[in-house]
């Protein structure tokens, strides 16, 4: 049995925090370092040891790190650790842009730190619990080093060497989560002006929706071969919204929700593809309107 690596964690907000958790558990040397100093006191008697500042933090450690508010924290931090980080891996899991994940490769790379960038797809109650999962894309030999720490925290996912991959998946996953649910409260709205509690509706909604999620993989494959025509499919026209608008209109509720789906379709209408599949928006998203 190796010794576990030591590590420096940057950042101890509620996240940080509980990315400490796990490492202490498993017997690392892990040195922290926080902007507000206090709130390093919860970890100390787990044994963390406190730096009085970030560059300290990040000398104690081969692999550093950094889990802050946003990218504009992070860059203020690290700017000043530029060369204290050379030769050191460096694993940045504040959520940030995909552009902002591939200019911090950039700049990594540029000063000779290996860059893993991470997306935590994980509130900090799941880390290290079943469910947590963490998406990684960058450095390969960093995501590689570092496997026996990512594995603490939960399910670890490489997905390439752009580091801006792993932010794409998280905010694609979560564009796709927070649609959905605007689509399940225009929902419990229109069965709410029947006075219908929106705990009667979600108890339907459900199992509806948890069935029509499994469609996913057909319309994934529709859209990878462009193929809008093939058995099968329900077509843009049978998918009109307007019966929906009108109980919408009736219920005297916002359209807005149900509005971003008919203009989805409108648009392939009007271009004479009526008669394709439903999956065909994906072309109204994919060219957004002039
Ligand atoms: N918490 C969650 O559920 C989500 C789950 C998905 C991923 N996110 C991302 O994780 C990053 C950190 O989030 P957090 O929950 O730890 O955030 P806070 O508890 O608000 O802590 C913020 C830490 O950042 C420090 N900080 C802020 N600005 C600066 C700065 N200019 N210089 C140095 N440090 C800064 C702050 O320090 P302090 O206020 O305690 O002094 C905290 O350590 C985030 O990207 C989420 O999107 C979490």
């Amino acid at each position: 049995m190796s010794t576990p690596a030591p590590v420096s964690l940057l950042g101890l907000g509620a996240m940080g925090a509980a990315l400490a958790g796990p490492l202490l558990s498993a017997g690392h040397r892990l040195t922290v370092w926080n902007r507000t100093p206090e709130r390093a006191a919860a970890l100390t008697p787990r044994g963390a040891r406190p730096a009085a500042t970030a560059t300290e933090a990040a000398r104690a450690a081969e692999l550093v790190v950094v889990c802050l508010l946003d990218d504009d924290a992070t860059r203020q931090v690290l700017q000043p650790l530029v060369e204290t980080l050379r030769g050191r891996t460096l694993i940045n899991l504040t959520s940030t842009t995909p552009a902002q994940a591939r200019q911090m490769a950039r700049w990594a790379a540029e000063h000779g730190i290996d860059y893993l960038d991470g997306g935590v797809m994980a509130v900090p109650e799941m880390i290290g619990a079943p469910g947590a999962a963490v998406l990684y894309s960058g450095s390969k030999t960093a995501f590689t080093t570092a496997e026996p720490v990512l594995s603490l925290w939960g399910e670890h996912t490489y997905f390439g060497t752009d580091a801006g991959l792993a932010s794409l998946y998280d905010l694609g996953m979560l564009a796709a989560m927070y649609v959905m649910f605007a689509g399940f409260f225009h929902g419990a709205a229109m069965t709410g002006s029947a006075d219908v509690p929106a705990q009667d509706f979600a108890a339907y909604a459900v199992p509806f929706l948890s069935h029509m999620v499994d469609a996913l993989p057909e319309f994934a494959a529709v859209v990878d071969a462009r193929d809008y025509t093939g058995p099968g499919q329900q077509s843009l026209g049978f998918s009109d919204q307007r019966a929906i608008l009108g109980a919408t209109a009736d219920a005297g509720i916002a359209p807005d929700a149900v509005h971003m789906v008919q203009r989805l379709i409108d648009r392939q209408v009007q271009a004479g593809h009526g008669s394709h599949g439903f999956a065909r928006i994906f072309e109204s998203i994919t060219h957004p309107a002039p």
